[in-house]
C-alpha cells in the first residue's frame, strides 16, 4: 500500500519555498515581465509551489514558461538547434540528436524509487532510501541550471476531460528534451488549473543534462519520488531517462490505478490501435510488450492507429472498458523499420512533410539518417553516436540498437486524430500480451476467461533488448510493464483481477497471448530465423478481430484457444495476400508441451516469492492448466499437433 505525500517533500525541502507568497516573491525577482505574465495564467498553489522550488534549487539563469503556441514551439526548435542540441537534416523539419555513448537506453542501475522506511516496491525495482535520495540530489541538482534557461511547459497526459487522463508539469534545461515533450505530449497551458481540480492530482518532472559529459553519466540519476508524484533526472539526455512525462509518470499514473481507482482504471505499458474488419467495422485492441519486442510495429498494423505505447484505461458507465492514449506522439525504436515492413512510419521518416527528430542513427554525408535494418545499401561513411563511422569501424553498429525517432502521430498515414482527442476514449474489445518467446508459446492464443487473461499478462517472460542499459538473458516481464511498476508485484496483480473481475464491467474483452518471436530451430526445423514475418501480424490481429466478433471458431486447448488453419489460410489471402502452408501452421501451432509446463513451473516458482492473496487465483489458473497439459501428453505425447486437438 502506498501512503501518499508522505516523508519530506524533497523538492521543497531543498528549495526552501513554503508559502505561496514566497514563491510569488520568488517569481518577480526571476521572470522577466512577459513569462511573469504566462505564469499567471497558471493559479494552482500546489503546482506554483512545485515551480519555485524547482527553481530555487537549480538557480537558472532564465525561466521560459511554454505556452504551447506555434511561436514557443519554434522558439524552442531553434534553441535545440543554436545549442547543438539537435542538428538539422537534408529534409526540412528534420533533426538528428545525439545521446552521449553511455547514455542510450534506460539506466536501470541508476533508476531509484525514493522510499520511505516502511514502503515496500516491486522485487524487480530498485529503491532507495528517502534521506539518500534527498542528500544525492541536493549535491548534484542544486545550481545545476546556472548558465541555462529553465522551460517550464504543462500537458495533460491524455485528451483534455477523459476520466484516465492526468496533468503533468515538465522542467527542463534541455531544448531536446522540451521539442520532444512537445512532439509526443498535448500541451494543456489554459486548462491546467482545471483540469488538476477535475482529476485531483498532477505529476511534477525535474530534469537537467546540466554538464552533458561521458565523465558525469556514471553519476547520472532518474528517481521517482512517488508520495510526491515528483521525478528527478540529471547528467542524461536519452529521453527515455530525461523526458519523465513518459516513463517517470506512467510508474505514477499505475500508483493512481492502483492506489487511488483500485479496481476500476489501470495504467497500461499497451499500444492502442483499431482493426478495420467486415463492412467496415473498427475495433480496438490494446497490446503489451516490453520495450524493443515490436509494439509499435504491432500498432501500426492498425487501419485507425491511435498509440505505440501507453494506455489509460478506466471502465465506463456503460460496462465498457475504455481507454486514452496518454500521448499524441512516438518515440520509437528505429532499428529494422523498412518499406516493407512499416509503409506508414517510412513515409514520414524519408519524405517531406513530418516534424521528425532522429536520435542516435547514423548521418551520411547527405544529411540522410541510416539505421540497421533501413533496407538500403549500407552507407559507406557518415556519423553516428560514437562519431565517425565506416563499414570497417571495429565494434560499433552504423546506428545504436535503441535509436530512435520521434514524430506526433497525426503526421503518420494511419493515425485517427480524432479518436486520439476524444476524451471518452475508446472502446477496448482486445487486449494482447506479447514477449520475446524462442521456443514455448504460439502466435495466438486466446484466455477462456478473464482470470486466464490475467494470467497470461502476469506470465510473459521476454529475451532482453537495447533499450535497458545492461540487460540481458530471458527475464519475467509481467504485462510487459513490470519495469514501471513501483509496487509489490502481488498488489499489481490484485488491481489486475479486481479490474478484470469488477462486475460492473459488463463488455468484457477478450484476452490474447501473442508471439512472433518463435524460431525455426525451436520448432523442428533449422537456423535461427523466425517462423514468419513481419507482415504475418495483419492475420494475427485480422484474427482476433473476427473471433471477438463470434466470426471464427478456434480449437480449445488446456491453455486457451487457438486458430484453425483454414481460418488463417483464408487471412494470409485476403489481407497480406501470401502463401501460408499447412506445414507452417503445424509448426508454429504445435503445443509443446514440456516447454509449457516449464513455462509454468517457473513462473509459480516466482510469484511464490510474491507474498499476497491474489496468488490463489493466478494458481489455480496454473494448476487447471497444468493438469490439462499432463493429461494431454499422457494421451498424444510430448509435442502436440493443432490436428490431434481438434480431433
Ligand atoms: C520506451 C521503452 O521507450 O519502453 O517506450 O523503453
Ligand atoms: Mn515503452
Amino acid at each position: 500500500m502506498l501512503e501518499f505525500k508522505q516523508g519530506v517533500d524533497i523538492l521543497s525541502a531543498i528549495g526552501g519555498i513554503t508559502t505561496i507568497g514566497e514563491a510569488k516573491k520568488l517569481f518577480e525577482e526571476r521572470l522577466d515581465p512577459e513569462h511573469l505574465q504566462r505564469l499567471a495564467a497558471i493559479t494552482n498553489e500546489a503546482a506554483l509551489l512545485k515551480i519555485a522550488n524547482a527553481m530555487a534549487m537549480c538557480v537558472p539563469d532564465r525561466i521560459y514558461i511554454h505556452t504551447g503556441s506555434d511561436e514557443d514551439r519554434d522558439y524552442v526548435r531553434r534553441m535545440s538547434l543554436e545549442k547543438g542540441e539537435e542538428q538539422s537534416l537534408a529534409i526540412p523539419g528534420h533533426t538528428i540528436h545525439f545521446d552521449l555513448p553511455e547514455d542510450q537506453g534506460r539506466m536501470v542501475d541508476q533508476t531509484f524509487y525514493i522510499a520511505d522506511p516502511a514502503e515496500e516496491v516491486s522485487s524487480l525495482a530498485k529503491k532507495e532510501a528517502r534521506e539518500v535520495s534527498h542528500a544525492y540530489i541536493k549535491e548534484h541538482m542544486c545550481g545545476i541550471m546556472r548558465g541555462k534557461t529553465m522551460y517550464v511547459g504543462f500537458y495533460s497526459r491524455g485528451p483534455v476531460g477523459a476520466r484516465a487522463s492526468i496533468p503533468a508539469i515538465e522542467i527542463s534545461s534541455s531544448n531536446y528534451v522540451m521539442h520532444s515533450a512537445e512532439l509526443l505530449y498535448r500541451n494543456c497551458y489554459t486548462d491546467f488549473d482545471a483540469e488538476v481540480i477535475r482529476r485531483g492530482e498532477f505529476f511534477t518532472n525535474v530534469h537537467s543534462e546540466g554538464t552533458n559529459r561521458s565523465e558525469d553519466v556514471p553519476k547520472a540519476r532518474i528517481y521517482m519520488d512517488r508520495s510526491w508524484q515528483t521525478t528527478f533526472s540529471f547528467f542524461c539526455t536519452y529521453a527515455g531517462n530525461t523526458l519523465l512525462m513518459k516513463k517517470g509518470n506512467h510508474r505514477f499514473a499505475t500508483d493512481s490505478a492502483m492506489y487511488k481507482h483500485n479496481g476500476e482504471e489501470l495504467s497500461e505499458h499497451m499500444f492502442i490501435t483499431g482493426m478495420t474488419g467486415p463492412g467496415g467495422r473498427v475495433t480496438y485492441f490494446a497490446g503489451a510488450a516490453p520495450s524493443g519486442c515490436g509494439k509499435t510495429t504491432t500498432a501500426m498494423v492498425g487501419s485507425n492507429f491511435i498509440g505505440d505505447d501507453l494506455a489509460q484505461m478506466w471502465i465506463e458507465a456503460d460496462g465498457s472498458l475504455r481507454a486514452v492514449n496518454p500521448e499524441i506522439g512516438i518515440f520509437g525504436i528505429i532499428e529494422d523499420v523498412n518499406q516493407e515492413g512499416d509503409p506508414y512510419l517510412m513515409h514520414c521518416l524519408r519524405r517531406p512533410g513530418a516534424e521528425v527528430i532522429f536520435s542516435n542513427v547514423l548521418v551520411d554525408p547527405q544529411g540522410k539518417p541510416r539505421w540497421t535494418g533501413d533496407g538500403e545499401p549500407p552507407p559507406e561513411q557518415g556519423v553516428n553516436f560514437k562519431g565517425a563511422w565506416t563499414p570497417a569501424t571495429a565494434g560499433v553498429p552504423m546506428s545504436h540498437p535503441n535509436s530512435r525517432c520521434t514524430l506526433t502521430a497525426e503526421t503518420i498515414g494511419n493515425h485517427n486524430k480524432r479518436v486520439n482527442a476524444d476524451p471518452k476514449g475508446v472502446v477496448i474489445k482486445v487486449i494482447t500480451y506479447s514477449g520475446r518467446d524462442a521456443n514455448t508459446m504460439p502466435p495466438i492464443w486466446v484466455a477462456k476467461n478473464m482470470d486466464a487473461g490475467v494470467a497470461i499478462g502476469a506470465s510473459i517472460v521476454s529475451k532482453a533488448t537495447a533499450a535497458e542499459i545492461g540487460a540481458s538473458g530471458v527475464n519475467r516481464q509481467p504485462w510487459a510493464n513490470s519495469p514501471f511498476v513501483a509496487a509489490p508485484l502481488a498488489e499489481y496483480l490484485e488491481a489486475q483481477f479486481n479490474f478484470y473481475g469488477n462486475p460492473k464491467m459488463s463488455q468484457k474483452p477478450i484476452m490474447a497471448g501473442l508471439n512472433y518471436f518463435l524460431t525455426h530451430e525451436e520448432r523442428g526445423g533449422s537456423g535461427k530465423g523466425l517462423l514468419g514475418e513481419k507482415q504475418d501480424v495483419h492475420v494475427w490481429l485480422g484474427w482476433l478481430e473476427l473471433f471477438t466478433h463470434g466470426e471464427v471458431q478456434a480449437i480449445e486447448t488446456p491453455i486457451g484457444l487457438i486458430p484453425k488453419y483454414e481460418d488463417l489460410h483464408q487471412l494470409f489471402t485476403n489481407r497480406i495476400d501470401k502463401e501460408y502452408p499447412e506445414s507452417l501452421y503445424i509448426m508454429q501451432f504445435s503445443l509443446y508441451i514440456d516447454n509449457i509446463i516449464a513455462r509454468i513451473d517457473l513462473q509459480e516458482a516466482a510469484w511464490s516469492k510474491e507474498p499476497g492473496t491474489s496468488l490463489r487465483l493466478l494458481f489455480a489458473v496454473y494448476k487447471e492448466q497444468k493438469a490439462g497439459l499432463l493429461a494431454l501428453k499422457a494421451a498424444k505425447g510430448r509435442i502436440v499437433p493443432p490436428g490431434e486437438l481438434a480431433a
